[in-house]
């Protein structure tokens, strides 16, 4: 149905008096108008609520004023101001017979539902029209529905008055009124989309908010100096650096320089709208004037660093990274509104920071109690090509609403320069805008010309107040170009001549700016140029300062993170022993729910198997253990976070940590619920997703090292995803930004027979990572092993990540438990376990096997039920850091034995080629040969493991025969 059927059809068929009556029955209830009338007003594609607000005249609007179309406000005659504005059908006719007579009344009906349509439609696609591209590359297109003709007016009809019952603020306008106010609004340099959102309360904010000023602040003179000020700065910035280091890359900010005014407007106004700290993230583009000009990094240390000083001081170790990857943080003071910045630092891959930002916010906000999420924010800047393409802005957008990762909203603000490297837009996405996917989650966006830098401001000023209000996120979309290359070396006409033909003539905004006031009269354009030369004089002493300039000071360690240190060499065990009786009180509470608590018969019967354990002392499985572990910290103070995919049961039902009524489906964690004092126990399970979740809980623990943040895979390999966060993230973060985390990954791991994509968390890969102390890699075999593993991260003076590989089999294997006295004061973590079996002494021992999780159990059956007693087994329990001095000391013990390395996987992968080396050099250490280390395990091979179960069988039998030395049929080789 197009939009003109319904009017030929129904309108002119003689009942035309009707319709504002129908209209207004459709507004109370849609249902009660005939289907095809239901179908016409539905045309103006909005819910009956918001379409009864309007017809009441909106909330602002002047009750005795009237807008016209160039913005100017007059006072209404006394015969225009109605009784009340109203949804009354018949007042609704009454007023219209009374202002244009009984016969002027049918035209004025139409004319009112027709301006009302047209007003709708530009308020849905006004954007398109919109001027916002400063190269003006391609022009607004014509649209129907923005088009009058499309609702039947005519060029005569453009002056005849209509009554539009305060829609846009006025009661009454001619059509071309109505024109100049819908474009002032809807198509300047500002183009809005917000009318996906589906709550009413934003969506007439929104409307509110901008056509009650026509979209445009009125900027005080002193406002729109400081707009120029910064603009200036900016410009000059990147001019100045191409001066002094030519050739040099630094991302150059040129041609988006409005970005430095609205980074400023978002701290301002966030301050006085009570900010208290903004979490920034960002890419290259811009980031060294955003270091230098809105976070207020020294321009000597900038320029310095350009001259090949490091950022950090020389007694600093770490591989450090290029300058514009690199965080800091200050304190910016507006009114007496002190807001602490702090840039997060980001590795080369786009987006990838979004969610460590989140995660990092949302640990702030915890700090602060900020229960309201009001006072820390997160602001996040993009480039179009990054925000189209990447799908971690969509993962970023999916956590921005739920329960456990909700940060109260993000800002976006891309830096729209129309070009990501040599790719122009129309190949870089399907859809229109580069920022459609944050309609996802119903964000308001704002499209904005660059060039037009008090738009900009205007619109950083909008998104920073929805986003106090609503707590929900917000995109600015600043339309730009980039004068330059990709980076300054980059010659852009080889792929863009065209474009960059238009750039070359194209002023600087500041230039722009310049002339903007100096035609308003508010400066000289020499007054223009004095600016210009004040800023360079500055940064010219800046410069001078440069020279000798070293940094003094690591920016780590301070805040939340003073107390912490640098590893030692040691074993690093920490006092990870618990108190007996406080384990077994904690044990207890665990089994423990409200009276009336319905609880599945198969959780009750588990709940009473740990009573069972934690009464007796022994048998101690995986789950209990790990619970031990999170309940003696929670009740001794110290807050535990798990989140992942479905943890709080735990993927192999083994975790049980949240309670379901059985009846009301009411939660109910144990752990929450220990002790009086206790600290905050939070479980999560989280979206489906890997990169964005584990980047987020990457972000938390780079805020908070007083808790103990975890991750958890649903299955090891769908790590794979996350990759991104591991590589550039976790594994390098300490050696390239001096920021330390405690975050543990839960990796569960094991060959199964559960086919190629269940069987390898790819333990091979962390390993070939594995280097300058930069995490630790576990693979424990016990449950109390665990328990010390999990606490040690939180009770030692330094942090680290711990990528952990949990068993998936193990946690109901009979023989994988421990008795609760291995977790009792004194106890510790063990790098490497020795043999739990019955053993021939030391100098009888034939071959020494040594191994890392699972495997063991399956090792030690099997040499059992043959009754090997010259085998020795021996557990690799952390394999990385090595534990070298410790299997030193348990090896020399084996002076004559073989030494094997069995594993399960295949020999590309597990830990065969990481483990061969350094093992290799403890033997040559105690006089062995290093190279006869024997391997025993899956032959190499592509894929993990084997589709057949029959097949798995048999391989492991094989390779737990080869290990122990013995044939397959039992037979020793
Ligand atoms: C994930 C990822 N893929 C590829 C690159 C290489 N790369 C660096 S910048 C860039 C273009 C980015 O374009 P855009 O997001 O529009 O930002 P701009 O550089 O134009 O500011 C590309 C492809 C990267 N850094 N990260």
């Amino acid at each position: 149905m197009t939009v003109h059927d319904p009017l030929d059809s129904f309108l002119f068929s003689g009942n035309q008096t009707y319709i504002a009556e129908l209209y207004a029955k459709y507004l109370d209830d849609p249902g009660s108008v005939d289907r095809r009338w239901q179908e016409f007003f539905a045309e103006l594609h909005d819910d009956p609520r918001q379409l009864a607000r309007e017809a009441r005249g909106a909330s602002w609007a002047p009750s005795s004023t009237r807008v016209i179309g160039n913005g100017e406000i007059k006072p209404m005659s006394e015969t225009m101001v109605p009784q009340a504005a109203t949804t009354d059908a018949g007042a609704f006719q009454q007023l219209l017979a009374q202002r244009f007579g009984v016969g002027g009344a049918r035209q004025a009906t139409l004319d009112s539902i027709n301006a009302l349509m047209l007003i709708r439609a530009y308020r849905i696609r006004g954007h398109l029209l919109a001027n916002l591209d400063p190269l003006g590359i391609e022009p607004p297109k014509h649209h129907p529905e923005l088009d009058p003709k499309t609702y039947g007016f005519s060029e005569r009809d453009m002056d005849r008055e209509i009554y539009i019952n305060y829609v846009l603020g006025l009661e009454s306008a001619t059509l071309r009124e109505i024109l100049d106010v819908l474009r002032a609004t809807y198509c300047g340099t500002i183009g809005v989309e917000y009318m996906h959102i589906q709550d009413p309360d934003e969506k007439s904010w929104i409307q509110e908010r901008i056509e009650s000023i026509r979209n445009q602040t009125h900027f005080s003179d002193k406002g729109k100096l400081a707009i120029l000020e910064r603009l200036t700065q900016a410009e000059c910035f990147e001019k100045y650096l191409d001066r002094k280091f030519t050739g040099t890359k630094r991302f150059g900010l040129d041609g988006g320089e409005s970005l430095v005014p609205a980074l400023e407007q978002i701290i301002k106004r966030g301050g006085q709208l009570g900010v208290q700290e903004i979490v920034i993230g960002m890419a290259h583009r811009g980031r060294l004037n955003v270091l230098a000009n809105v976070m207020g990094k020294p321009m000597q240390a900038v320029f310095a660093e350009f001259q090949g000083a490091s950022a950090h001081p020389d007694d600093v170790q770490g591989s450090g990274d290029v300058k514009y990857h690199l965080g800091t943080s200050s304190d910016r003071a507006f009114d007496g509104h002190r807001v602490h910045l702090s840039l997060t630092a980001n590795p080369s891959h786009l987006e990838a920071v979004n969610t460590v930002v989140l995660g990092t916010v949302r640990a702030k906000q915890r700090q602060r109690r900020d229960d309201d999420r009001d006072k820390v924010l997160g602001l996040i800047l993009h480039g179009d090509a990054a925000f189209a393409g990447q799908g971690l802005v969509h993962e970023t957008f999916t956590l921005s609403g739920l329960r456990g990762y909700r940060t109260g909203g993000t800002i976006h603000f891309i830096i729209n320069n129309q070009i990501g490297f040599t790719t122009a837009p129309r190949f870089s996405r399907s859809s229109p805008y580069c920022s459609d996917v944050a309609k996802a989650v119903d964000a308001p966006i704002f499209h904005v010309n660059g060039d037009d830098p008090e738009a900009v401001v205007h619109c950083a000023r909008i998104a920073i107040e929805y986003r106090q209000r609503f707590k929900k996120d917000v995109v600015v979309d600043m339309i730009c170009y980039r004068r330059f290359g990709h980076n300054e070396s980059d010659e852009p006409a080889f792929t863009q001549p065209l474009m960059y033909r238009k750039i070359a003539e194209h002023p600087t905004t500041r230039v722009l700016y310049v002339n903007k006031l100096a035609r308003e009269g508010l400066i000289s354009p020499s007054q223009g140029e004095d600016i210009v030369k004040e800023s360079y004089t500055r940064m010219d002493e800046a410069f001078e300062a440069s020279r000798g300039f070293k940094a003094n000071k690591a920016d780590w360690l301070e805040g939340s993170w003073s107390g912490i240190g640098l590893a030692a060499a040691d074993a690093r065990r920490g006092k990870t022993g618990v108190a007996s009786d406080r384990l077994k009180e904690v044990g207890l509470a665990l089994t423990r729910y409200p009276e009336n608590f319905h609880i599945n018969p198969k959780v009750a019967r588990q709940l009473e198997a740990k009573r069972k354990m934690i009464e007796s002392g022994e048998g101690i499985d995986w789950a209990t253990a790990e619970a031990l572990a999170f309940g003696t910290l929670l009740a001794d103070g110290t807050p535990v976070r798990l989140s992942g995919q479905d943890s709080g049961r735990g993927t192999f039902s083994q975790r049980h940590s949240v309670l379901v009524d059985q009846t009301s489906e009411e939660r109910y964690s144990p752990l929450a619920n220990l002790r009086f004092g206790q600290a905050p126990f939070e479980v999560i399970d989280s979206p489906l997703s890997e990169a964005g979740v584990l980047g987020f809980e990457y972000g938390y623990s780079l805020a908070e090292p007083h808790m103990l943040v975890l991750w958890e895979a649903q299955f090891g390999d769908f790590a794979n995803g996350a990759q991104v966060i591991i590589d550039q993230f976790i594994a390098t973060g300490e050696s390239k930004w001096l920021r330390m985390s405690g975050l543990v990954m839960l990796l569960p791991h094991g060959f199964e027979g559960q086919g190629p994509e269940h069987s390898s968390a790819r333990i091979e890969r962390y390993l070939q990572l594995s280097s300058d102390d930069n995490w630790q890699i576990c693979n424990c075999t016990t449950p109390a092993n665990y328990f010390h593993v999990l606490r040690r991260q939180v009770c030692r003076d330094f942090r680290k990540p711990l990528i952990l590989f949990t068993p998936k089999s193990l946690l109901r294997h009979k023989l994988c438990v421990s008795p609760l006295a291995d977790m009792g004061e004194g106890t510790t973590f063990h790098r490497v376990l020795w043999d739990g079996g019955r053993v021939a002494p030391d100098n009888q021992i034939r071959r020494v096997v040594l191994c890392s999780g699972k495997v063991y159990y399956d090792l030690f059956e099997e040499r059992e039920k043959r009754g090997l007693k010259d085998v020795y087994l021996l557990r690799v329990e952390q394999l990385f850091p090595f534990p070298h001095e410790v299997l030193a000391d348990e090896l020399k013990r084996f002076s004559k034995a073989e030494i094997v390395w069995c594993q399960e996987e295949p020999r590309n992968m597990g830990a065969w080629h990481y483990m061969f080396e350094p093992l290799g050099a403890v033997l040559n250490g105690l006089g062995a040969d290093g190279n006869k280390i024997r391997y025993a395990g899956r032959p190499a091979s592509a894929s993990p493991a084997t589709g057949s179960h029959a097949k798995h069988v048999a391989q492991q039998a094989r390779l737990v025969a080869e290990a122990l030395g013995v044939a397959d049929d039992g037979k020793r080789k």
